[in-house]
């Protein structure tokens, strides 16, 4: 069994005083560090959008911020302009230990589609890579945290249980955004995918 610390999005944006700032997101961080000391890999994923994307309510005309649109793909919650590339939003937490990670993994870089999970974009179908890069390297069992735990590390840890990996979310090393029951949602799928809740 070799294990991987898989850490979702502890970005500026994430953080308070960031675009799309979740309560508290930066009092993860220091547990966060700690804990790498216990895994054989380390992987960070990072939100990573060009200006004008898809999931900005800025992007269609008439919405706002957390309003639903149909896509392709899909029903898609619009966001805040957030982690936009190159930008101080898009950067890991300037206290998190990112040089302790053997990869990042970037998503949400395709204009037209949305990326929560590590794993697979929006549509559910376009990979990232990260399961290959994981198999590669002989990883069986995922350690999850970050940000945020409704979305990215919801559909992140429900993707990696899908694919068979053996799949633990530290939930007190995430937090939530919580959109109209969306932190209940997100606990009951995971449960039910498989995933075990520490
Ligand atoms: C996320 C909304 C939009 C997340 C990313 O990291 O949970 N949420 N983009
Ligand atoms: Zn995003």
């Amino acid at each position: 069994m070799t294990r991987a610390l898989i850490v979702i999005d502890v970005q500026n944006d994430f953080c308070p005083g960031g675009a799309l700032a979740v309560p508290e997101g930066d009092q993860i961080v220091a547990g966060i560090n700690a804990l790498m000391a216990d895994f054989e890999a380390v992987v960070l994923t990072q939100d990573w959008h060009p200006a004008g994307h898809s999931s900005f309510a800025s992007s269609h005309e008439g919405k706002g911020p957390y309003d639903m649109v149909e896509m392709p793909y899909g029903p898609q919650v619009l966001w805040p302009d957030h982690c936009v590339q190159g930008t101080d939003g898009a950067n890991f937490h300037a206290d998190l230990n990112a040089d302790r990670a053997d990869m990042i993994v970037r998503k949400g870089y395709r204009p037209a589609i949305d990326s929560y999970s590590a794993f697979f974009e929006n549509d559910q179908q376009t990979p990232t890579g990260l399961e290959g890069y994981l198999r590669t390297r002989g990883i069986t069992d995922l350690t999850m945290v970050g940000l945020a735990t409704d979305f990215c590390v919801n559909f992140s840890a429900v993707d990696a249980a899908k694919l068979g990996f053996k799949v633990d979310v530290r939930m007190d090393l995430c937090r939530a955004i919580d959109l109209d029951g969306s932190l209940a949602a997100a606990t009951e799928g995971m449960s039910g995918a498989g995933v075990k809740l520490a």
